[in-house]
């Protein structure tokens, strides 16, 4: 029987089938619904860890202890694990090993572009790239298969089109679970220079292995057809050369790490020209012209940023466009916005009005940079904005400045990489203002439980870590909680954190509205009050807009969207917003 699923869910799936036995992740768009996915199996264990380090190591020990084990991340998650990729490549493994990763390209909801096909050259590990659900389901499988043949972690990487679109999967017949002894093995897996060197020397000689693995495996296939156009590619970027060349030839590599170097050099040897298409690096395309072969085009014709598409494989290629594509230009742009009662709004309008230097971090409240607000200064990578705001305000007081940066950042962001950046401003003597949204959960991804919400991956009670303490541990003496629905004691509190010397702690603790499906009547504009200031507009709330033009324009809500918050009844001083009990009781 076919099901119509997507590549993350046909991982989850796989790893079901091909008997899995531990995974642990952590969210990062477009992986995250892998994980979910493991968990729906119900017959899996599966949980989110604090961040992508933990996950891949609790997934070595899982291995060590002899379970088949997935950890599943976003691409710049691999860079928070890499301290750990870097050595377990050294170690191997003995239950299978598979590490998902998914690239974002073009962007749609990341904060790079990076490449992690760099990453499998950089460990030294295989790397399977799928082009449709099927594969991605497929690929599961055969990766516990390589991994255990050849005692090595391996990565399956996706895009977001491959983890996000739908395609057919047929299920192979489900294994069970594949767990082997628990040995204790001092050489394997005690990474002691002695050990390590050694090691090296096998990682190497387990790469050639490998090579030779790719030039014969299924998974790298030859499709022959019209000999004039020849390409090599991979992952989504087969689907766009069949539908730009559908008569072209194609050597289609699954295995993408370590590259079949003899197959490649046989196939451009059968075609006349030559093209490379793959998204992002030239990673595919260095490796062939190193071996001597000529590649007509790449990336000097074919993009490095953004994703492609069939009708950029078309202009590249010769010059034609595809009829077919209707592009969106002229679309008017749609840059996300806070949701409609949101308490990240309120506490952006008074750091938008203190004019202060923000040091962000990266969730919902990233928002906060954007117009009307413009209250975020720096965004690096998460946790950067306690330890960024630290080095900052060490800057700023050898030259002088008075000025106290505040760094900004999320519950399930603190607990990912705060924490420390945090222990470190407390054990340097540093000076800044820390303010913690700790909405309970993993808004910007999607809702997602963490140490702190109270809840596991499925759903159980867990232990619920609470943050004023923890930061009181990290040697912060100065922690007051915040509600930023009050725009009044927020901005009060903010002016007390940044008028008291040394690192100053705010918790705001009011709940994600959306993950906890929290419901008010709308607010009610009385239009004989409202003089059309339009203060109440710089809070930046999707309800609120002006009344048709012509007579002058004042403000309405629209009673669909406003979830009640009153965060702008308190812009207004002309007292023409009001809660209104059952305004649109009819729409909860
Ligand atoms: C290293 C890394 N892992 C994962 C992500 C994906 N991601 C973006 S924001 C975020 C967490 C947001 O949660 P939180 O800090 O609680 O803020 P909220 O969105 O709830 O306001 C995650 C997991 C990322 N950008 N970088």
């Amino acid at each position: 029987m076919k099901k119509i699923i997507s590549g993350n869910e046909a991982i989850a799936l796989g790893f079901g089938d091909s008997g899995g036995v531990f995974a642990s992740g952590y969210p990062g768009t477009p992986s995250t619904e892998t994980l979910e996915e493991v968990a729906r199996l119900g017959d899996v264990y599966c949980e989110w860890a604090p961040n992508e380090k933990v996950a891949l190591e609790s997934v070595i020990g899982a291995s060590i202890a002899g379970g088949r084990s997935l950890s599943t991340m976003k691409h710049v998650g691999v860079n928070v694990a890499a301290d750990a990729l870097l050595t377990l490549t050294y170690t191997g493994v003995n239950g299978g090993l598979i590490l998902m990763v998914s690239d974002d390209p073009g962007m749609h909801s990341s904060q790079n572009e990076q490449d992690s096909r760099n990453y499998a050259k950089f460990a030294k590990v295989p790397m399977l790239d799928p082009s449709d659900s099927q594969e991605a389901y497929d690929m599961v499988r055969i990766g516990f298969e390589i991994s255990e043949q050849f005692d090595t972690p391996l990565m399956l990487r996706t895009t977001t089109r491959i983890s996000h679109a739908k395609g057919a999967v047929v299920q192979q017949e489900k294994i069970a679970p594949q767990i082997g002894e628990w040995v204790k093995d001092v050489p394997k897996y005690v990474m002691l220079p002695n050990f390590g060197k050694l090691k090296h020397i096998e990682v190497e000689a387990r790469l050639l292995k490998l090579q030779e693995y790719a030039e014969t495996s299924p998974l790298n296939r030859v499709e022959m057809r019209d000999t004039e156009l020849g390409i090599i590619t991979s992952g989504v970027s087969y689907q766009h050369v069949r539908e730009a060349y559908p008569n072209a030839s194609i050597l289609k590599l699954g295995l993408i790490h370590p590259l079949p170097m003899r197959k490649i050099s046989e196939f451009a040897a059968s075609v006349q020209r030559l093209v490379v298409v793959e998204e992002m690096d030239a990673i595919f395309e260095e490796q062939i012209r190193a071996n001597g072969i000529e590649v007509e085009i790449g990336k000097n014709k074919l993009p490095l940023c953004g994703e492609i598409n069939a009708d950029i494989l078309r202009t590249a290629i010769d010059g034609t466009r595809l009829e077919a594509v209707s592009p969106v230009e002229g679309l008017p742009q749609r840059p996300p916005v806070f949701c409609p009662s949101c308490a990240h709004r309120g506490l952006f309008t008074i750091l938008s009005k203190l004019k202060v230097f923000v040091s962000g971090d990266i969730g919902c409240y990233t928002l906060g940079a954007l117009p009307p607000m413009n209250a975020m200064h720096s965004v690096i990578d998460m946790g950067a904005s306690i330890s960024a705001a630290h080095g900052m305000a060490k800057v700023n007081a050898i030259a002088g400045r008075t000025e106290k940066p505040v760094a900004v950042i999320g519950d399930s962001t603190f607990f990912h990489s705060g924490m420390t950046g945090l222990m470190s401003m407390a054990y340097n003597g540093g000076n800044a203002l820390v303010i913690i949204m700790d909405n309970r959960t993993t808004g910007m991804t999607g809702g997602q439980e963490n140490p702190g919400t109270g809840l596991t991956l499925q759903g159980d009670d867990a232990r619920q870590v609470e943050i004023a303490p923890l930061v009181k541990a990290l040697g912060i003496d100065n922690v007051a909680e915040l509600d930023a629905y009050d725009l009044k004691a927020t901005e009060a509190a903010i002016k007390k954190g940044l008028e008291t010397p040394g690192p100053y702690v705010l918790i705001d603790k009011n709940p994600c509205i959306l993950r906890y499906k929290i419901r008010k009547p709308a607010i009610h504009v009385d239009q004989d009050k409202c003089t059309g200031c339009r203060a109440c507009l710089k809070v930046a709330c999707m309800a609120l807009g002006l009344t048709a033009s012509g007579e002058k324009q004042k403000v309405r809500v629209d009673p669909n969207v406003c979830n009640g918050c009153g965060i702008c009844t308190q812009m207004c001083k002309f007292d023409a917003m009001h809660e209104l009990e059952g305004a649109n009781n009819a729409n909860l």
